[in-house]
């Protein structure tokens, strides 16, 4: 009944065909979700426990996060708006008071909301703590190994990142604060030197640097190590792409309109850069995930100027990138993420664009 763009599902694809070339990825438009006013992040749970999976979107423009419960056929039911604090940026899943059912924190751009899940979909009315000066980007971690769900914000005007120790019953800790590249836009808890210990790294968007920030145990890090990446990068994920066992990173870069991938030397130090091109321009989100079916890590950028998203498939050397695929969205495309939402038995996507969800599914 929501199949608003049905017609224009036809499928788009743009591949390089060199020897070692990952096949081509294809995706089909299932529908399209309405969210509130300028969608600025997407996750993706089971916060009902029907065994589907939903999603969970931070509206920047509305100070709402909207809840899309899941069918399981790639279609998606309208759920609960839940006011959060003003301009939320980006949102992430976890279970903060240890209860077992998916709880959100959210990051707005001056306050922090912990929406407590109740296991139905449903969520109890946020906390909101004032915080910071411009959050941009929100992730969860063990940051201290006890066992109970941290969080580390990045700040965008105060080039810092805040990490908050969780209490288990849903409260947190005055934050640490650490300083880390200039304008970080996107963190991520990972142990990037297989210590048994959530490290941090940010993307630091004029700085054009990645900062690495090594876990030293408790509640102290070491010096943030920085890393060059392109120009302007507003999104960082990890994966292990050459499958040494150590978690590697990709940046999206909206200057240089590239993707850069660091390999993990093994000790949370990392090669020196390389940049992937595409069709796709401005990359605002990035998420990695087999869209290929080969085991091996890919990942896909949300393009706003070219209005696409583009996947990378990591080829026969693993480590190494081309192009994989494209599809043309015709909206500014500002979140992703991945999962199985059609039931279709592949790593699908949901887009997060102008006032509304996309939901692709990889026919690969
Ligand atoms: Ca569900
Ligand atoms: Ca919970
Ligand atoms: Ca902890
Ligand atoms: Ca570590």
């Amino acid at each position: 009944m929501l199949k608003l763009f049905v017609l224009f599902s036809a499928l788009f694809t743009a591949s390089v065909s060199f020897g070692q070339a990952p096949p081509t990825v294809h995706f089909s438009l299932i529908g399209s979700f309405p969210v509130g006013a300028s969608p600025s992040a997407i996750v993706a749970a089971d916060f009902n426990r029907d065994g589907k999976t939903d999603l969970a979107v931070s509206n920047s423009g509305s100070g709402t996060v909207t809840i899309l419960l899941g069918t399981g056929l790639g279609t998606f039911i309208t759920g609960a708006t839940l006011p959060v604090g003003a301009e939320p940026a980006s949102l992430i899943v976890g279970d903060f008071n240890g209860d077992g059912k998916k709880d959100l924190a959210v990051a707005n751009a001056t306050s922090i909301s912990m929406l407590i899940g109740n296991g139905d979909g449903t969520f109890q009315t946020a906390n909101t703590i004032a915080y910071g000066v411009k959050l941009t980007s929100i992730a969860a971690g063990d940051f201290n190994t006890d066992g109970k769900l941290d969080f580390v914000v990045a700040d965008a005007s105060a080039g810092t990142v805040g990490v908050f120790y969780g209490s288990g019953v849903g409260t947190f800790s005055a934050p640490k604060i650490i300083a880390v590249g200039t304008s970080p836009k996107s963190v991520i808890g990972v142990d990037v030197n297989n210590d048994g210990k959530a490290d941090i790294v940010t993307a630091n968007s004029t700085a054009n640097t990645v900062s690495v920030i090594l876990n030293t145990g408790g509640t102290t890090f070491g010096t943030p190590q920085s890393f060059i990446t392109g120009t302007t990068p507003v999104a960082v994920a990890f994966g292990d792409f050459n499958r040494d066992g150590f978690a590697d990173l990709v940046t999206g870069n909206a200057g240089s309109d590239d993707s850069t991938v660091l390999i993990n030397n093994g000790n949370g130090t990392f090669q020196a850069p390389v940049s992937y091109y595409s069709y796709g321009s401005s990359p605002s989100a990035i998420a990695v995930a087999d869209f290929t079916h080969d085991l091996l890590p890919d990942f896909v950028t949300v393009n706003d100027v070219t209005r696409d998203v583009t996947i990378y498939g990591n080829k026969a050397t693993p480590g190494t990138f081309s192009e994989a695929g494209a599809f043309v969205i015709n909206t500014p495309a500002t979140g992703v993420v991945v999962g199985a939402f059609t039931g279709f038995g592949h790593t699908d996507l949901a887009v997060a664009t102008g006032g509304a969800v996309w939901i692709l599914q990889n026919i690969t």
